[in-house]
């Protein structure tokens, strides 16, 4: 299907990166192969030299990883997409390929924990230096500038406190301050959120999550607006070698022929999960940019074409101890494990993204590597909870997460 046929996000999704394989496949296949053979000397030279356009070695490319990396460019209206080996690999990407020693970061504080340790312990080692904001305030945004401030990186929703940011505002305070914008864009998806739209100049993903949308391939993508930066990330990708694999490729592109269904659901799910939450005497506080009581609900009404399938909440509790011996001060971590050791239908496992619902423990698994202080200021408490909500019959999820409240309930009087 030629690009100016397809309008509508839904039959991008189906659509996209799809091309003139061999034999007429209608999907890519697998070209599950290291290296490609050259017709001669004298054109293995030329591929060499980019005189002529052709694949050379999977590290450097291959037709399955760009016919993915095509799609994702395209559902981002992007110009190219850049297969990563998982979402850590992309964002390693874009450090390694934007900074150098002396440079200056302005990142959220609240981002997926190895980000933060990425940034804040790695790239520190290399003479970067790092400002953790509250993104979502813009004031904080404005006053962390400095002379040597290269990139804004923010994930909005963060991972995991779901608090948003304003992508429009942020590219213009970036774009004043002659620095990049780059967004996390994974627990929205192109399907949600479009942030090159917005006036981001670089995305990325965890294909891990809600792009591949079935729990089952490890990957990243990084999306830029042109050919330069094209250029100079291919570079770092091909140099550093963390590439995503053809098999996993394939698995990423089948699961997003489904990714604008997926992502309906997740949304209808979620919010019926979040009021459900709301409401009940067990749980303290929701976190979830659909509903009203969000401290940025009109921003996410604004900038979201949804509001995700991602939801943290805190227990009722009060004071308790985490396992390692340090106190929780906000919502029970105690009751918080409590309700994790009680789902039935809903896993605990840490990813989210897939069709199935997950819980977890942000303190303790996802953010654990922050440590306490830097979970504080991005205001990730000890007793928060986070689900992915997935697309089961939302009445299947509700019921076991009732029937997993109601053992806090009964066990209240122990906390
Ligand atoms: N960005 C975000 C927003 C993420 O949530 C994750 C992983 C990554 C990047 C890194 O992606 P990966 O290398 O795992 O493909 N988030 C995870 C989480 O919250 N639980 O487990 C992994």
């Amino acid at each position: 299907m030629k690009n100016n046929q397809m309008t509508d996000f839904e039959t991008k999704c189906v659509h996209s990166g799809m091309g003139e394989f061999e034999y007429g496949a209608v999907v890519p296949p697998i070209y599950q192969t290291s290296t490609f053979k050259f017709e001669s000397a004298k054109h293995g030279a030329a591929l060499f030299a980019g005189e002529e356009k052709g694949y050379i070695y999977t590290r450097m490319l291959n037709p399955t990883v760009e016919a993915l990396e095509n799609s994702i460019a395209e559902l981002e209206s992007g110009y190219k997409g850049l297969g990563c080996a998982s979402g850590m690999a992309a964002v390693h990407t874009v450090f390694a390929s934007l900074l150098q020693a002396g440079d200056h970061v302005v990142c959220s504080t609240a981002v997926y924990g190895p980000t933060n340790t990425l940034l804040g312990t790695i790239m520190k080692k290399f003479g970067v230096e790092t400002s953790f904001v509250d993104t979502s305030n813009l004031e904080e945004v404005r006053n962390a500038v400095r002379p040597n401030t290269k990139i804004y990186y923010i994930e909005t929703p963060g991972n995991p406190t779901l608090s948003i940011s304003d992508i429009s505002a942020i590219a213009e305070i970036a774009h004043a301050n002659n620095s990049l914008l780059i967004v996390d864009n994974t627990f929205m998806s192109p399907a949600l959120q479009k942030p090159i739209e917005l006036g981001a100049d670089i995305v990325l993903h965890s294909l891990t999550k809600f792009l591949n949308g079935h729990a089952d391939v490890i990957g990243g993508i990084v999306v830029v607006k042109d050919e330069a930066m094209y250029k100079v990330f291919r570079k770092t990708l091909n140099q550093t070698g963390g590439v995503i694999d053809p098999f996993n490729s394939f698995l990423v592109h089948r699961g997003i022929k489904t990714l604008s269904l997926r992502m309906q659901r997740h949304c209808e799910n979620a919010i019926k999960v979040a009021e459900f939450l709301e409401k009940h005497p067990a749980v303290n506080k929701v976190f979830y940019p659909g509903l009203k009581s969000h401290p940025q609900y009109e921003l996410a009404k604004k900038q979201q074409l949804g509001s995700g399938g991602m939801i943290t909440f805190e227990l009722e509790g009060g004071e308790s101890t985490l396992p390692n011996g340090s106190p929780s001060t906000v919502g029970g971590f105690e009751a918080g494990q409590l309700l994790m050791n009680s789902v039935k239908l809903c896993q605990l496992a840490v990813s989210l993204g897939g069709v199935e619902t997950l819980i977890q423990h942000p303190a303790s698994m996802t953010h654990y590597t922050m440590g306490r202080q830097a979970r504080e200021a991005a205001g990730i408490s000890e007793g928060l909870i986070r689900l992915s909500v997935g697309i089961e019959n939302v009445k299947d999820i509700i019921g076991d997460l009732e029937q997993a409240l109601e053992k806090v309930n009964q066990a209240a009087n122990v906390f």
